[in-house]
């Protein structure tokens, strides 16, 4: 058996005074960083977005931010414009230990598709090239912590387990956007796709 560590999207943007701040984001750095001796490898993701991007509120005329919009490929939430490309906000939490890591995975790319998963975007066919890199180093099992609990966490364990790795959350090492009741449907719908609770 071997274990991953994937830490999502832990930017300055997710964390107390950032533009899409997540409640606490601050407060996993120093267990996660904790946590990373535990492993065999570390992998960190970083959600990483053109200044056109199609899930930012402001590039929609008249749209309010955390409201929804249709896209191509089905529902999208609208976002505070966050994470821009080269930004001070789309860097890593400053006291995350970045220098572990073996891989660091951009998602979030491409101007007209958001990607919250680590594995696929939001058309959940693209793929962001992490299971082809798991599999070939002979990664089976991933604990995942990070932000948001509710929305990237969520969707990268449950294609993680769909992709038929052992996908635990470290709940306690998370922390949620919580939007309209997203972090108990999140938590259920894990459950549902056969993703570990810890
Ligand atoms: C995220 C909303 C938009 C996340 C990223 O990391 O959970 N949420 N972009
Ligand atoms: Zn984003």
């Amino acid at each position: 058996m071997t274990q991953a560590l994937i830490v999502i999207d832990m930017q300055r943007d997710f964390c107390p005074g950032g533009r899409l701040a997540v409640a606490g984001g601050d407060q996993i750095v120093a267990p996660i960083n904790a946590m990373m001796a535990d492993f065999d490898a570390v992998i960190l993701t970083q959600d990483w977005h053109p200044a056109d991007h199609a899930s930012f509120a402001d590039n929609h005329p008249g749209a309010a931010a955390f409201s929804m919009t249709q896209m191509p490929y089905g529902p999208q939430a609208l976002w505070p414009a966050h994470c821009v490309i080269g930004t001070p906000g789309a860097e890593f939490h400053p006291d995350l230990q970045v220098d572990r890591a073996d891989l660091v995975l951009r998602k979030g790319f491409r101007a007209g598709i958001d990607s919250y998963s680590a594995f696929f975007e939001n058309d959940r066919t693209t793929a962001t090239g992490l299971a082809g890199y798991l599999r070939d180093r002979g990664i089976t099992d991933l604990t995942l912590v990070g932000l948001a609990h509710d929305f990237c966490v969520a969707w990268s364990a449950m294609d993680a387990a769909r992709l038929g790795f052992a996908a635990r959350v470290a709940e306690d090492v998370c922390r949620a956007i919580d939007l309209d009741g997203s972090l108990a449907a999140a938590r259920a719908a894990m459950r549902q796709a056969g993703v570990t609770l810890a």
